[in-house]
């Protein structure tokens, strides 16, 4: 006989298959920041895509939020192994994004910048179909400051970390290099689902 107990805290499948190697569920929502939250005013707040494109573009707060946007559903999981699902943001995708400005061909990497002086690495075919978006809301709400707000980048195929929060910009680079917990020894690339935790995995 198995107990009525232990099948009520079973999962079912459809949500075990969700969760990539090593990570457990959640359903709150950690914090997770390397230096204090910043607090820039929206009409201080800009985006920009420089470094390797003809010629760089940069977005006020009010010509960002004129952008077309979508709502994305999707699952994050952070390398200190927590996973959560459902997550719901409206953001604008970075293939938007990329429609007005025009990247030189060798410009194959990214390098998302932040207030206060934090960078994550993607590359850029990473970044494109959808994969990538930059969102200012979560839950119907304006994103809350701790959690990245007023914006965020969010990668939801790479682990959390390269989700750079209070993103001010995205730059252009022809070789792969490494951002903020890249160069302390988090993996360049961050699969989940191949378990990139650190350089080395
Ligand atoms: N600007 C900035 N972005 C950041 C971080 C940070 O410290 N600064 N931490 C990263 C890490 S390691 C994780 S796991 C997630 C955490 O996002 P959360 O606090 O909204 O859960 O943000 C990522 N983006
Ligand atoms: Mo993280």
């Amino acid at each position: 006989m198995i107990s009525r107990g232990f099948l009520g805290r079973r999962r079912p499948a459809e949500v075990e298959n969700r969760l990539s190697p090593g990570q457990y569920l959640v359903t709150d929502w950690p914090v997770l920041s390397a230096g204090p939250t910043p607090h820039t005013p929206l009409d201080k707040w800009s985006f920009t895509m420089d470094g390797l494109v003809r010629k760089p573009v940069t977005w006020s707060w009010d010509d960002f939020q004129k952008l077309p946007t979508q709502t994305y559903t999707v699952d994050i999981s952070c390398v200190t192994k927590w996973t959560k699902l459902d997550m719901t943001w409206l953001g604008v995708s970075v293939d938007t994004l990329l429609e007005a400005v025009q990247v030189d061909p060798a410009g194959k990497y990214v390098m998302a910048y932040s207030d206060g002086g934090y960078t994550t690495n993607v590359p850029l075919e990473e970044m494109t179909k959808g994969q990538a978006f930059v969102a200012y809301q979560f839950g119907g709400k304006p994103l809350e400051p701790v959690h990245g707000g007023p914006a965020r980048l969010v990668v939801p195929h790479l682990y959390f970390w390269k989700s750079a929060k209070w993103i001010r910009g995205l730059r252009f680079m022809d070789k792969n290099e490494p951002g903020f917990w890249e160069q302390l020894g988090y993996h360049i690339h961050g699969d989940p689902w191949k378990e990139e935790r650190y350089s080395g995995d």
